[in-house]
């Protein structure tokens, strides 16, 4: 069976000492590191730019997983290439061709993801599902950490996995209890900010996740 990974959002870390909580993550056995960008503009929030990308890339070696939560990505993606992303993940709900952000994601040699808020349906995705190495299922409507899971998005895990042998990560109130409901539907990744940076025990919190 595949392992299954990883991926704390620094979203809840404490930003008053980012750069020991990206460590901290990395000690405690975390796979990637999952950042969550959002403009004020696609979602109702405003959090981190490529300029705290490039200040965590020496901080640590594990990948960097972002999440573009932002309209025209395409305008965007060069900077964020450049400050050290490893994995740059994009919503198809931003309306934008998805080819050619996909084309720009290649061109810096990046790994190139798309996202689907929960009440997308898959059939949005599948043109594209060849040209992509990671779909990411929303399991909340994105905008802020800390909500519940919704459980309605279970069963589109296991219709994607059904044809898409990649890559796919879920994210959004991510829980050991539904974690093993969510992998068992064929998710290989997880993203989790408050059940890691909110425990007291960020290994213990990464082990119980991968079930
Ligand atoms: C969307 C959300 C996710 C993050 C999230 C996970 O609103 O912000 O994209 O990755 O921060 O956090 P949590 O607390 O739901 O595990
Ligand atoms: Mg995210």
């Amino acid at each position: 069976m595949q392992k299954v990974l990883v991926a704390p959002s620094i979203l809840s870390a404490d930003f008053s000492k980012l750069g020991q909580e990206v460590r901290d993550a990395e000690k405690a056995g975390a796979d990637w590191i999952h950042v969550d960008v959002m403009d004020g503009n696609f979602v109702p929030n405003i959090t981190i730019g490529s300029v705290v990308v490039k200040s965590i890339r020496p901080i640590t070696k594990l990948p960097l997983d972002v999440h573009l939560m932002i309209k025209k990505p395409e305008e965007y993606i060069e900077s964020f290439a450049k400050a050290g992303s490893d994995i740059i993940t994009f919503h198809i709900e931003v309306d934008e061709d998805p080819k050619e952000i996909i084309r720009l994601v290649r061109y810096f040699k990046k790994k190139v993801g798309v996202s689907i808020r929960p009440r997308t349906e898959l059939r949005r995705i599948e043109p594209i599902l060849n040209m992509v190495d990671m779909v990411l299922i929303m399991t909340v409507e994105p905008g802020f950490g800390g909500q519940e899971f919704i459980f309605d998005c279970l069963s589109k895990i296991g219709d994607l996995r059904k044809i898409f042998k990649k890559d796919i990560e879920v994210d959004g109130g991510i829980n050991e209890v539904n974690a093993v409901e969510a992998v068992k539907q064929g998710a290989n990744i997880l993203v989790a900010g408050t059940s890691v940076f909110g425990s007291v025990d960020y290994a213990q919190a990464i082990k119980k996740l991968r079930g």
